[in-house]
């Protein structure tokens, strides 16, 4: 069922997240995507991040002494290949970039990078602040870390080369969560939210957003921070895949047609 939604609920679902009250009259479109197929998800998975590389599917997940990067075979769900995130730290996004994977972790800077498609360790990298997921479009490694702005990094020396502030309806938009890259816009998962935003990579402005309420009900959780923490995007099949943390289920799905 089409169900485009001037949704009043939902953008202020969102808004609240600004960090000013009062949000204005809102205007995001929203939309409820289509789910095309739904997979087995490892419910023990605190999902942090989720990407497609060379038609491989890999998961990285959080939490202290839990955390890992894995490759995952979408039909069963089953873990094919697993690396563990060095004890003590809580792991969050992955990128992959060229024959490497690179990894972030929430507190304290350290970023690690392993194998393509083995996992294994093969260095570490530093960054500033918090790390919460990456993508990358094809010449920048995308970074957020929970605020509005999101850190356009220089593959080769992993340096800030640009800052992109993200609004919705003019206003801060925080909780920026795991990212992918899709056909020219950034989705970011809003963290507490049942939200993915759309963003223009070029300024920053939330064009839509999708409310993931079907998802949310067949994955059947009630926390709110169990969020869609796993957004992933094959670029050759043309196929976008969402699951959430200790969700039962992955989800392909579309936007609804126009
Ligand atoms: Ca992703």
């Amino acid at each position: 069922m089409i169900a485009r939604l001037t949704l009043l609920t939902a953008a202020a679902a969102l808004l609240q997240t600004a960090p000013q009250p009062q949000p204005a009259p809102a205007q995001l479109p929203v939309v409820r995507p289509e789910i095309v197929r739904s997979y087995p998800h490892d419910t023990g998975a605190f999902t942090e991040g989720l990407l497609f590389d060379g038609g491989r599917l890999y998961e990285s997940t959080g939490r202290e002494g839990q955390s890992v990067i894995r490759q995952v075979d979408l039909a069963t769900g089953r873990t094919l290949r697993e690396a563990k995130v060095p004890a003590g730290l809580f792991g969050e996004g992955i990128v992959a970039w060229k024959r490497q994977l690179f990894s972030v972790t929430w507190h304290g800077g350290r970023g690690f990078r392993w194998s393509l498609p083995d996992l294994k360790a093969a260095g570490e990298w530093r960054y500033t602040g918090e790390g919460w997921a990456m993508t990358d479009d094809g010449r920048h490694i995308i970074l957020s870390d929970g605020t509005p702005a999101l850190r356009f990094l220089d593959p080769a020396t992993m340096r800030v080369a640009r800052t992109l502030n993200v609004t919705a309806n003019g206003r801060p938009l925080k909780n920026l969560n795991e990212l992918e890259y899709i056909d020219g816009e950034i989705w970011a998962n809003v963290w507490m939210t049942r939200f993915i935003v759309r963003i223009d990579p070029t300024t920053g402005k939330v064009k839509g957003a999708l409310d993931l309420a079907e998802l949310v009900a067949k994955a059947g959780t009630t926390d709110p921070d169990a969020v869609a923490n796993g957004i992933a995007y094959d670029r050759q099949a043309r196929r976008i895949y969402v699951t959430g943390k200790n969700w039962p289920q992955l989800f392909e799905i579309k936007l609804p047609a126009k």
